[in-house]
């Protein structure tokens, strides 16, 4: 679907409750399956260690490529509904769940709105987001030109464990 009305966009997956690589193995089918959309392409599945507030358990993420011709709030709706799918309770904010999926870049857009925030503001400082988009896209940039290998390697890879395919 790659013509010149559909987006480029990068979505970060994240699960950290009920089976979690189970939780984002099923949303990235569940994204394939969106309408006006296809996955271009998956990154492997990375266990990582938690970014939050208390004991919670260790996090399953991944990173996808959308072709979509959603705009970005539809495509946002299409998400919240994903999470709301795999019973998502907000608790508490960085708290543990069992699907969070955050729109990280669409196209160059850069947006500020109370709904929506592109390119993620915490993209830059989270190496369980950085490096599986370094996997699936190595030349990318952040629209004000920074790479996401220059900000990858900044992090490391402290906490991050690439996982072999699923079968
Ligand atoms: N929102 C604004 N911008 C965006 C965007 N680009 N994509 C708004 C998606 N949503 C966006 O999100 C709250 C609101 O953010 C949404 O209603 C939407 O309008 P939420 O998912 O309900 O809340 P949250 O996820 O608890 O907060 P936040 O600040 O989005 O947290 P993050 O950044 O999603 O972080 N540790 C590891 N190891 N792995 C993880 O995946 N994830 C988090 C959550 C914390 N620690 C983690 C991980
Ligand atoms: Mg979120």
């Amino acid at each position: 679907m790659s013509d010149w009305s559909s987006h480029c966009c990068y979505i970060g997956l994240g699960s950290n409750l009920d089976e979690p690589l189970e939780q984002v193995t099923r949303a990235l089918q569940e994204l394939a399956a969106l309408e006006n959309t296809e996955l271009v392409r998956a990154s492997s599945l990375y266990r990582s260690r938690p970014v939050g507030p208390g004991e919670q358990p260790d996090y399953i993420n991944a990173v996808a490529q959308l072709a979509t011709r959603l705009a970005p709030e539809p495509l946002l709706d299409a998400l919240q509904s994903l999470e709301q799918a795999h019973q998502r309770e907000r608790l508490e904010r960085w708290g543990p769940r069992t699907l969070d999926l955050d729109i990280l870049l669409y196209d160059n857009v850069r947006l500020n709105t109370q709904r929506l925030r592109v390119p993620h503001p915490y993209l830059p400082e989270r190496n369980f987001v950085l490096l599986p988009l370094l996997e699936i896209a190595p030349e990318l940039s952040l629209p004000d030109g920074t790479s996401i290998a220059s900000l990858a390697q900044r992090c490391g890879n402290e906490g991050l464990i690439k996982l072999p395919p699923q079968r």
